[in-house]
């Protein structure tokens, strides 16, 4: 099965090329990367060609400025669909995401058609927030959950593996969301068609090296968002 992940990056220097060697080093056959930098003021775009001129299972998308998560993970999920992937993944290229969860995501993706990383559930969790960020995250978590009426306890989360069947389906030329909340109705959607979601526990480790990119205007757009969502009829 082909799998490709998605990492979108924005001033990423320092974490990239770490990354993107700690992945192969795990040696999952049929994995390749597609790295969607949006013209990072740092340099990580130029690092992202060097890499993929090393290493060929990279591909770079270059998008002229910085244009959010949302439509940085469609640019590439459309790559990824042309290159044939069978499962696609999101993973955030600040180490956050641990590597060594890709055999638990592969494993339970057999059996599933969503399988997401989720910090709120048993097991999972989050490492280095400050209480702001958990109380944010934890009540917007609970938020969309009511407003949408899904039961599935992280929606925001940005560890995550579809089958191709859900990219296809959801139809990524009407997703609405640019910014984070992306996450939110991509979940939503594959759970109103009726996928299988599966939630796996992580823990999420905040950077070390880096900023977050994390900010009010996404936490306000996610709000009004999950609103949006939940009386569209879609
Ligand atoms: N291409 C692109 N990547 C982004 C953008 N915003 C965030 N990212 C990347 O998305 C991932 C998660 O962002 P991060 O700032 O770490 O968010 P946090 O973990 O929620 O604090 C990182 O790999 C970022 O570099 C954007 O507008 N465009
Ligand atoms: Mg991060």
């Amino acid at each position: 099965m082909k799998t490709i992940i998605v990492i979108p990056t924005y001033n990423e220097k320092n974490n990239l090329s770490g990354l993107v060697k700690e992945v192969f080093s795990l040696a999952i056959a049929d994995l390749s990367l597609i790295i969607v930098d949006d013209n990072s003021p740092d340099g990580t775009g130029i690092l992202a060609d060097e890499l993929a001129g090393e290493m060929p299972g990279i591909k770079v998308i270059h998008r002229a400025g910085k244009s959010g998560l949302g439509s940085a993970y469609i640019a590439g999920f459309k790559l990824a669909m042309a290159a044939g992937a069978d499962y696609v993944m999101e993973m955030d290229a600040d180490f956050s995401h641990d590597c060594r969860y890709l055999f638990d995501f592969l494993k339970e993706i057999k059996n599933a058609d969503l399988v997401l990383g989720s910090r709120y559930i048993e097991s999972g969790g989050i490492k280095n927030w400050n209480w702001l960020r958990r109380l944010i995250s934890s009540l917007g978590n609970v938020y969309a959950r009511l407003i949408l009426g899904a039961p599935i306890y992280d929606l925001t989360g940005g560890f995550k593996c579809y089958r191709r069947a859900v990219l296809e389906k959801i139809n990524l030329d009407e997703l609405d969301s640019t910014g984070y909340v992306f996450q939110i109705e991509t979940t939503y959607l594959a759970w109103k068609q009726g996928f299988a979601i599966k939630e796996i526990p992580i823990i999420f480790a905040e950077r070390e090296t880096g900023k977050s990119k994390f900010n009010f205007k996404i936490f306000f757009e996610a709000l009004f968002r999950v609103l949006f969502l939940r009386f569209k009829d879609r």
